[in-house]
């Protein structure tokens, strides 16, 4: 963090998550904010809104709602929510063509308006998204980055918790593999104040709370009827804006660009990944076993396919 420069954050989607993780860097004080959507009026409306917010919360952060990307002008972050949700009738590769448009829209006037920012990915399917964002903003790998797996983690970290009585606090795990159903989830590197969940809860428990985060997003959808979650992944792309301003060097999954690491390569995927100031400072490497090793690569061709996906329909 540079003393007395104020930073900016660029929310581009100003929808439920893109607003709750605005809600969240004002909170923290990050810095000023600038919601965007192509909705007219309901940025500002919201960014007004959180103003009022502000005498009560006691936060300082300037907030600004805008339609056009010339006010994301110089920003040092950029989290990324906009998208359309599936509709009836939508198949996953219309929703990812439809996303994709989108982003490859939004990519074009992040490189012009905010060339030195790093990008925060958090539309669906985010691992594709985040390889195409990587693609079309032409920005070094280091300054893409997706979240999926800090909100993964946070799910099991509270059911963790809830099922121990302990403090969510003390919880700690980590990870891995694309977001949703094919995520891997590491039981012996998910600890309680540094002792592993394996000596405290027997399997078929560690497995049905894997199972419960492994649809987690699925869980809330089913209760709210309409809409998904959107405060623990508003918080989780906040935490991640949060350690590339403060320079935190904070050990979190994330989604990155790997290069021979785990065995694949030029693919996005969910790794414990050192953030900062520099974005993706370094991608750790955990001794996997034989069945997590497999479980990662099954994921990374999920995502290939949907990559596949946006090439045959000309977008990538
Ligand atoms: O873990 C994760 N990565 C995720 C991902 C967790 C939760 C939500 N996840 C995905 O984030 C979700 O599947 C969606 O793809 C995004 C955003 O979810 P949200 O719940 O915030 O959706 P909304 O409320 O519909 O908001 C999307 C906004 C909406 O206001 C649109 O008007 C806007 O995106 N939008 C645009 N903004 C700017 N520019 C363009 N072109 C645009 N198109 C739509």
């Amino acid at each position: 963090m540079e003393a007395g420069k104020r930073y900016k954050i660029a929310c581009i989607g100003a929808g439920n998550v893109g607003a709750s993780a605005a809600q969240y860097c004002a909170e923290m004080e990050l810095g000023d904010i600038v919601l965007t959507d192509i909705v007219e009026g309901m940025p500002q409306g919201k960014a007004l809104d959180l103003t009022e917010a502000g005498p009560i919360r006691g936060y300082n952060s300037v907030l600004t709602g805008t339609n056009d990307y010339a006010d994301i002008e110089g920003a040092d972050v950029c989290i990324v929510t906009a998208g359309l949700p599936r509709k009836p009738g939508m198949t996953r590769l219309d929703l990812l063509k439809k996303n994709g448009e989108i982003i490859t829209d939004i990519c074009e006037n992040i490189a012009k308006h905010a060339p030195n920012s790093t990008v925060v990915t958090v539309t669906n399917p985010l691992d594709v998204i985040t390889y195409l964002a990587f693609k079309k903003l032409g920005f070094p790998a280091e300054r893409v980055v997706g979240m999926a797996g800090c909100l993964d983690s946070a799910r099991l970290r509270s059911f963790v918790a809830m099922e121990l009585g302990v403090s969510m606090k003390i919880v700690d795990t980590m990870v891995l593999g694309s977001h949703g159903d094919d995520m891997v989830p590491l039981p012996e590197y998910t600890t309680v104040s540094g002792i592993p969940i394996t000596k405290l809860l027997p399997q078929d428990r560690i497995d049905a709370l894997v199972e419960r985060t492994r649809k987690g997003g699925g869980e809330i959808v089913q209760l709210l009827k309409t809409g998904s979650a959107y405060y623990a992944p508003g918080a989780s792309a906040a935490r991640m804006a949060q350690a590339i301003i403060r320079d935190e060097k904070q050990l979190l999954p994330c989604a990155a660009h790997l290069t021979g690491q785990y065995g694949l390569d030029d693919v996005y995927i969910g790794v414990p990944v050192m953030l900062g100031k520099k974005g993706v400072e370094r991608i750790v490497e955990l001794d996997l076993t034989d069945a997590q090793k497999d479980a990662l690569h099954n994921s990374a061709g999920e995502v290939r396919e949907g990559i596949k996906g946006l090439q045959e329909a000309g977008i990538l």
